[in-house]
């Protein structure tokens, strides 16, 4: 499975420089870019490279992962990615209704080009997107639901350099059919933290303890009665994460005692918070960018 696949990827500077090579290639075949971010923390899953390139092609930001994320903070990513002048879109990708949402939104980003086409007595030409982002974002999923769904058949196009295959939603749109993988900023110490937390990347990227120690002072900031709705602990502010990992020890039964690490309960936490158990969490304040 892809999750599995990505926990081996370590991106050394040789793989970096060939992964931005095959994206740039990518890019130059499409009119859009669909970027995916996690709606969880859509700062830290945003690769900085790209939001540099492609600068001359439209971009469908899509906040994958809806479903797992704090809503109020998600409204006010999604007002200023529009205000940076994207097209923006969060969606649980396991929904039904999200392809043909993505679809529509690239429709309307097409207008411009099928304006140039019939001005130029051209029959208007298929819009072409390509879907982006760090591992774990939802791409395939996003892709095989398309293609599942809607394609008719893969079409098998020779551009400039070499062949790029797509896969036609219609006359209208077709998607390249594998999609541009980033890599993730592991470099930079909080955001390989938050894409740990949410797992999103191979917790031993980092010791556990320090990402549990972190999604326990974030859910008990932002929900003080989560961890007792969770795991029915009775906790104050006063009471300390190591009191609480003992706590939730107890509660499922693991070993305890002196020598207990509470290894278990760690891996418990990670686990529940990062597949929204405990809570709907977003790590990351909005802020425009570009
Ligand atoms: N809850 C939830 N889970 C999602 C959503 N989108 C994708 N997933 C899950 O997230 C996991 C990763 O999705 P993939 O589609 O494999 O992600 P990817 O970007 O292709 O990952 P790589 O192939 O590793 O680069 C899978 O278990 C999906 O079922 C979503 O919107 N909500
Ligand atoms: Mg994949």
């Amino acid at each position: 499975m892809s999750n599995q696949k990505s926990k081996n990827i370590h991106w050394y500077p040789g793989h970096m420089a060939k992964a931005m090579k095959e994206l740039e290639a990518k890019i130059n075949f499409v009119d859009v870019i669909v970027e995916l971010l996690d709606a969880r923390a859509p700062h830290s899953s945003r690769n900085p490279e790209l939001a540099k390139r492609g600068l001359n092609k439209k971009r469908l930001i899509v906040l994958t992962k809806k479903d797992l994320a704090d809503p109020h903070k998600l409204n006010e990513w999604i007002k200023a990615y529009e205000e940076d002048g994207h097209h923006v879109l969060a969606l649980n990708l396991l929904e039904q209704k999200a392809p043909e949402l993505i679809i529509n939104e690239l429709l309307k980003l097409g207008e411009e080009k099928w304006e140039r086409n019939r001005q130029r007595g051209l029959k208007p030409q298929p819009i072409r997107a390509l879907v982006t982002g760090i591992p774990n974002v939802g791409k395939s999923t996003l892709i095989n639901t398309l293609a599942g769904k809607k394609s008719a058949k893969v079409a098998n196009k020779p551009g400039l350099t070499r062949a790029q295959q797509y896969i036609k939603i219609s006359s209208q749109l077709e998607f390249i059919d594998t999609p541009g993988i980033l890599p993730p900023n592991y470099e930079d110490k909080q955001t390989a933290l938050h894409l740990a937390m949410i797992g999103t990347i191979p917790a031993d990227i980092l010791p556990l303890h320090e990402i549990v120690e972190e999604i326990l002072n974030h859910v008990r900031q932002e929900t003080p009665t989560a961890l007792f709705n969770r795991y029915k602990i009775e906790i104050t502010e006063q009471t300390s994460n190591f009191e609480i990992l003992k706590l939730i020890s107890f509660a499922r039964g693991f070993q305890g005692g002196e020598n207990d690490n509470y290894e278990q309960a760690e891996k418990v936490i990670h686990r529940e918070f990062a597949s929204g158990l405990i809570g709907k969490y977003t790590l990351e304040v909005a802020y425009a960018s570009k």
